[in-house]
């Protein structure tokens, strides 16, 4: 059994605390650094319970089922340290949850880099073909709490540490490539308004309420982030399933000092996907689990997600060029004017080992920065320097939140930063400060020529007087916005109208609800004019100062359907529903054919039944469309189905589970297949047999090779009945 003092003396040994073995003690070993990382760093933290008696915190054996007490029938003792202790460490459990992204789920990986990156920056873990680094990515909503659901629609945390051979860099991004607000200052109030009221906590994870779209409509730069938000971004399909992005501009810098400006991207390797929005609704109280379950099996199925780390360069002086500014973080720089140079790959392969531990504790800062990597003056990403270490000591409770194991680099720690609650380390040297002599002038300062140190692009200037205010170069907050809805395919474009619609519906105040209406119009006159129908107002007539007819690459997310739809580039991990019989045997054989043949192809299986017979994963009482992709039902299930309202084969599942299960798999636009005489199924619940999307065959193999097809397209190329 392996103790914390144990895990402790490994830990400070490792990081060469002791100043004979210090790395910095001999200046001719100043430039090689060989802290290589464990093959896993965090299993030398790691308690294992397997044998051994129980112990209190300080080590000695104990029992702890019952209090001490006076006298079998009296009262407990004060005495009873075992018990103060237990109860006292329960107490003590939770530390405030995130103030926004509290709810997420995050995976270890690693970042391989494609090349030397020295002709872009000095970072060096961009510096040679192959070279791994680890790395850990936390997802997460923004605006529900901890336990809130996984699929409410909402922007996604998608926050990158890479822990490198110079200290750990992270990219704390999202999603969606903007953000809704231009300075930071304005963070708490958007977040006020789209947190529940303050009376009564309404609603949980949700914007569709008047306090939002108060702050949305009067704070148009919130349109382009909204735009996205609306549209199937709001809702991915996964995390597995969603880009992520740095939002703000940021510099590369190289040795020599010249620096460009950058934006980081990550490209999912598994394709773009979408829910839909009543699905997501249906999730939310069947599973709202969905995203951190999906991203869990995946890597514990050996099917862990990768995403290309890419960026988009700008030279320096280019930062005005575009008809937009390269600080303003409401603002993507299209692909056509900047295209994407992929860095290197990054692959999540292990789920973490305790989630309070290690997805909690991890705690993110965009001032988690490298050589190599510089700020922008975006006074969005100026006010997030702060914000993040404020944060940090506000849910730690102390300044030595970097000594957690997850929050520990890789690389030893050298400086002068001192005790503080939780201080771990036992730092030996008594000369803790900068001059001195007394320790031969250690630890030494590193800059841009000595020790490779951390450096601030020489290049950046400031000047100007002092003023409180946005530059004027951040004032069109509807191009873009229009640029995005151009850029959708029809069937998208409805999506975000019909998001749109939804939200604004539950609005009450009619002037909120107007100047929606008025923002949206100088956005697109059409989406104004959809959902002022929906909320039985008049459309205001066009605000065409900002309409134009541009559109840009990247944005689709399903592409045109049919032909011009956008594959996914792998199917290996979506869940196909197959609905049988348990009663009967041809149904139960063509089950296992099909699960072996979609297996095969790294599809992941569930047969529905009645009861949990052999053969079977589900009952129908428990199954439920969300959990698929999409949906076959075999011969011999078809008499299940009645008239999809009425139960006729079994009395073991409320009335018409499998016909509203098939039903609703096609509604929401996922392939639906029938084998043989399952095609019948179809037709009771009044699924058209030859509809888009709808494959009927008569051999295993045919159905699979249409229902594969169909998986790749992602159900919204056959999306129908969606509104107009
Ligand atoms: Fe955050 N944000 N944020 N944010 N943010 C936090 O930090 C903040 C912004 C983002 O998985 C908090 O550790 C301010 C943009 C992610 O642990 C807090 C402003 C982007 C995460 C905070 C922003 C983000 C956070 C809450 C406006 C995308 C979760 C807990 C200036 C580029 C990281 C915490 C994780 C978390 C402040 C705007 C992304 C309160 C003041 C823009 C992914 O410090």
């Amino acid at each position: 059994m392996r103790t914390r003092t144990a895990a402790l003396l490994a830990w400070s040994s490792l990081l060469g605390l002791s100043q004979a073995t210090c790395p910095f003690a001999d200046p001719a070993t100043l430039d090689k650094r060989d802290d290589s990382p464990p093959s896993d760093f965090l299993d030398q933290y790691k308690v294992d319970d397997s044998d051994g008696y129980m112990t209190s915190d300080v080590g000695g054996p104990i029992e702890d089922q019952h209090s001490l007490k006076a006298g079998i029938r009296g009262s407990s003792l004060l005495e009873d340290f075992i018990f103060r202790q237990k109860i006292q460490h329960f107490d003590h459990e939770r530390v405030p949850e995130r103030a926004v992204h509290a709810r997420g789920a995050g995976a270890h990986g690693t970042f391989t880099s494609y090349g030397d990156w020295s002709n872009l920056t000095a970072a060096s873990f961009l510096g040679a073909a192959g070279k791994q680094t680890p790395v850990f990515i936390r997802f997460s909503t923004v605006a529900g709490s901890r336990g809130s659901a996984d699929t409410a629609r909402d922007v996604h945390g998608f926050a990158t540490r890479f822990y490198t051979d110079e200290g750990n860099f992270d990219i704390v991004g999202n999603n969606i490539p903007v953000f809704f607000i231009q300075d930071a200052i304005r963070f708490p109030d958007l977040i006020h308004a789209v947190k529940p009221r303050p009376d009564n906590e309404i609603p949980q994870g949700a914007t569709a309420h008047d306090s939002a779209w108060d702050f949305f409509s009067s704070q148009p730069s919130t349109m382009h982030t909204l735009c996205w938000a609306m549209a199937g971004y709001g809702i991915p399909r996964s995390y597995r399933h969603m880009d992520g992005f740095g939002v703000h501009t940021f510099r590369f810098v190289k040795e020599d000092g010249s620096s460009k400006l950058i934006k980081w991207h990550f490209k999912t390797l598994q394709g773009k996907a979408s829910l839909v929005w009543e699905e997501a609704q249906v999730l939310a109280g069947k599973n709202a689990d969905f995203h951190r379950q999906d991203l869990w099996d995946a890597i514990e199925s050996g099917n862990g997600p990768s995403w290309e780390l890419a960026v988009q360069v700008v030279d320096e002086d280019k930062a005005l060029a575009f008809g937009f500014d390269l600080l303003d973080p409401t603002k993507i720089i299209p692909e056509e004017v900047a295209p994407l140079t992929k860095l290197g790959v990054l692959k999540l392969d292990r789920n973490p080992t305790n989630y309070f531990a290690e997805t909690e504790q991890i705690m993110f800062q965009p001032g988690h920065i490298v050589r190599g990597i510089d700020f922008t003056e975006d006074p969005l990403l100026q006010g997030r320097l702060f914000s993040y270490l404020d944060t940090q000591l506000n849910r730690h409770g102390g300044p030595n939140f970097e000594q957690l194991p997850i929050n520990m680099p890789r690389i030893s720690i050298h400086n002068n930063n001192r005790d503080g609650a939780g201080q771990n380390f036992i730092h030996t040297n008594i000369r803790h400060y900068t001059p001195n002599t007394l320790n031969n002038g250690f630890p030494l300062q590193a800059n841009q020529t000595h020790g490779r140190g951390f450096f601030t692009a020489p290049g950046r200037t400031a000047n100007g007087n002092l003023v409180r205010q946005l530059s004027p170069t951040f004032d069109d907050h509807w191009s873009q916005p229009r640029l995005f809805y151009n850029s959708l395919t029809p069937v998208e474009q409805q999506f975000l109208v019909n998001a749109m619609r939804f939200e604004t519906s539950h609005l009450t105040s009619a002037a909120v609800k107007r100047r929606v209406l008025a923002q949206l119009n100088r956005v697109s006159h059409d989406v104004a004019a959809r959902v002022a129908q929906a909320l039985g107002m008049d459309a205001p007539a066009p605000d065409p100062t900002f309409y134009h007819d541009n559109v840009t690459a990247g944005i689709s997310i399903f592409g045109g359907g049919g032909n011009n739809a956008i594959l996914l580039p792998t199917i290996r991990t979506l869940r196909v529903g197959v609905l049988a019989s348990a009663g009967s045997d041809a149904a139960m054989r063509a089950a296992a054919q099909l699960r072996e043949r979609l297996v095969a192809d790294g599809v992941v299986v569930a047969v529905v039944g009645e009861t949990l017979a052999q053969g079977v994963d589900q009952t129908y009482s428990a199954a439920d469309a969300t959990g698929f992709d999409g949906v076959v039902v075999v011969e011999g299930a078809e008499g299940l189905f009645g008239d999809g309202r009425e139960a006729t084969g079994s009395a073991l599942f409320p009335a018409g589970r499998p016909g509203q299960v098939l039903l609703d798999a096609y509604r929401w636009g996922k392939p639906v297949a029938a084998l043989g005489r399952g095609g019948k199924a179809l037709q009771s619940v009044g699924v058209p047999v030859k509809g888009e999307g709808v494959f009927v065959e008569k051999e295993v193999e045919e159905l699979v090779t249409g229902l594969e097809g169909g998986l790749a397209r992602f159900r919204v190329s056959f999306l129908f009945s969606f509104g107009s």
